[in-house]
Order: structure tokens, then sequence, then C-alpha cells
């Protein structure tokens, strides 16, 4: 499959460039006089400033396109986020003859989540592929979002993309408008785990009192609270220090971010919670959009549209492995018994603070109850 490809050649030019760096590095320790350890430190400069380039590189798209999209992620480079926009980069050139391309920009490089947001609603970013948490503070439109974020609300992901991918799903997107965002597709993000590096944790009572890193968002929020943990927000580009320096004990993210964000480095335990389904929200800045021609909107339409398809397929491939590969690094996997979990979260329906939306979640319950 041509993702395989991508993360084929993404992987192979990272081996290669950090063989060029180690190299320039050994000759920095051999050589005695200080001038030239000074030049072959210089090398190593050189080296990974070229590695980075590099890497920032093969994620530009083609140079002769007129028609330039700038868009972010926090994800990294060989994650599914990316995966599934290079496929879309791709096809977009295909399409357009060469005229438009995407040009992306991975490891929250242009910002968190929230930031981006705000960055495409004014139009000094074009795009951006963001996971739901920020959506429901981010306008009273789409407050309503809220609803999508409760634990437990998709037993498989198949209900999952039945709602997405109907009626409700294309609600929800138009509910943007006007808003300075044209959102356009909900691709995937996955089952969130929660990893931490202290201990198994198998029950609710396992995690009293932990510190867990969650989304910018009230719902997830409020369920770790209910799970009787003490939750602390924050965009995904601080996890790495925040855990570094104790802020918070653990965090929750799928199993594929955890995987190729390299989380599992930091944290050895890793408990498949399943606690929400994450799905996630292309969005391009709106007059961006309505000023492409007819045939510019059918391209990307349809680019976007085969992107998710792809992303999804990706995201699935990877996380399919990743248990495997995490657990050959020394990670420990608890499984646990779900339905502990999922009474504990009970009250979080309830919680009318939260803004959940009865009519759409009774809507959610009817596609997903058969
Ligand atoms: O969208 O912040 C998070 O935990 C998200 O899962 C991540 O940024 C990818």
């Amino acid at each position: 499959m041509k993702f395989k490809r991508i993360a084929a050649m993404l992987l192979a030019a990272a081996m290669v460039m950090s063989l060029v760096a180690c190299g320039s590095s050994s000759s920095s320790s051999s050589s005695s006089d200080s001038s030239s350890s000074d030049a072959a430190e210089e090398e190593t400069e050189d080296a990974e400033a070229e590695e980075e380039e590099e890497e920032s590189d093969s994620l530009l798209g083609s140079d002769s396109a007129t028609i330039r999209l700038t868009i972010g992620t926090t994800t990294s480079a060989d994650g599914h986020y990316v995966l599934g926009l290079v496929a879309m980069q791709e096809k977009l050139e295909e399409l357009s003859d060469g005229e438009m391309t995407l040009d992306i920009y991975p490891n929250s490089a242009l910002g968190g989540e929230s930031d981006m947001m705000d960055a495409v609603s004014l139009g000094t970013q074009d795009m951006v592929l963001s996971s739901t948490g920020p959506i429901p503070s981010f306008s009273s439109a789409t407050s309503n979002w809220a609803t999508l974020d409760l634990p437990y609300l998709f037993e498989t992901k198949e209900d999952a993309y039945a709602v997405f991918d109907g009626e409700i799903g294309q609600e929800l997107l138009d509910e943007f408008e006007g808003t300075g965002i044209k959102a356009l597709g909900i691709w995937e993000n996955g089952y969130r785990e929660l990893t931490n590096n202290t201990k198994e944790i198998a029950t609710p009572d396992d995690l009293a009192g932990m510190k867990i890193r969650t989304m910018e968002n009230d719902v997830h929020m409020a369920t770790y609270t209910a799970l009787g943990a003490t939750p602390t927000a924050m965009a995904w580009g601080e996890i790495f220090s925040a855990l570094q320096q104790g802020t918070v004990d653990g965090q929750e993210n799928p199993l594929a971010i955890i995987l190729t964000a390299k989380v599992y480095e930091v944290q050895q335990y890793v408990s498949m919670i399943d606690l929400f389904y994450s799905p996630c929200v292309l969005m391009i800045n709106e007059d961006t959009y309505n000023n492409f021609t007819d045939d510019q909107k059918a391209w990307f339409d349809e680019a976007a549209e085969y992107g998710k398809e792809q992303e999804r397929a990706i995201s699935q491939e990877i996380e399919d492995s990743a248990r495997e590969q995490m657990e050959a690094e020394g990670v420990i996997f608890t499984d646990v018994d779900k339905e502990v979990w999922i009474e504990a979260v009970q009250s979080v329906y309830e919680d009318e603070s939260l803004g959940i939306d009865q009519d759409l979640l009774a809507r959610i319950q009817e596609v997903t109850a058969d």
C-alpha cells in the first residue's frame, strides 16, 4: 500500500541522516586539536540542520504548485495524521494537474491545536488537522461538539464512522459556517488509552489522586474527575516537559500517537481503557475555500475525502502493530474490565454544566444502537 511506501521513505531518510550525523560526531571525538573539533562540531550541526530541512522538505508540496495551503498538526511526521495528509497532498496535486498542493508542518511547528484553530479562522494559517479537543470552546456555534467528547460514546469504530460520515456528521461540520473556518471532514485520532510511569492501572481506584494531562476540553476533564484523578489540561506540545517536571503523572492518547510521538519512551505503563473515541477534523480558512473556483473546490473536496479514507486505514494499520512494538521495548500493557470504567463515568452524561446536547446524543445513540 502507498502509505507503507511513504512510511518506509520517511524512516529510511531519518536513518540515513542519523548515520550521517553519527559519522561526523565520531570524527569530532577522534580529533585532538580544538580547531578541528570545532570544525567537526560545525559539520555535525550542518548535518543536523540538513536533516531537519530534509524532513520538512519531504512534507512540502511540489515546487511548481501555485496554490499552496499551509497545514499544521501536533503529531509527528510518521504519524497517522501526517501520512493521511501526504496522501491528500498527492491526490490534490494529481487532480489539479500540479496547480494546488499542501505544505505540511507536523510536531506543533505552527502551534497547539487551539491556537492553530484561531489562526485558521483569522486567515493567518490556511489549514489545520486538529482533534476535537478545542472545538466546543472555539465558538458558541460549535459548543454542542462537546457531545462527541463523552466517554464510551462509540463502542466500535464502525459506529463512529456511521455517525461522522452520515447526516449528523455533515450537520456538525456545517455548524462552523460563519466562524471563519470551513470544516471538511472527520478523520481519525483513535481510542484514547492511559499511560503513566508509576504503576499498572487496572481500575479507577488505581488512578485515585494521579495527575493526568487531558486535552483542553471540559468533558474530558470532568471524566477524569469522575474517575478520581486530578486532570490538568494543556496543549500537546507541552506534554513532554510536563511529564519530565512531574507537573503530571500520566496522559492519554491513542496507541498510534503513543508510539509515533515516542511517549512510550517516558511512560512505561499503558492501560487499555478505550475511554474516548477521538476524532479529528480537517479545517480550512472559510474565505480561502470560498475563493476557490468550482473546479478547485471539486479537486480539493475529492482529495480531502481520499485523505480521510487513507488516514483511517493508516491509523488502523499503525494501531494494529503498536502494542507489539512497544511491548518489545519493555512497555507494560494492562487490559481492563471496561464495564467498571463505563460505570464510573456515568455521572458525566448527566452533568448539565458540560453543554451536552441531549437531542444530538439521542440521535447518535439511535444510529449506533444496532
Ligand atoms: O490531535 O492533544 C492531544 O492529546 C491530541 O490527541 C493530539 O494533539 C493529536
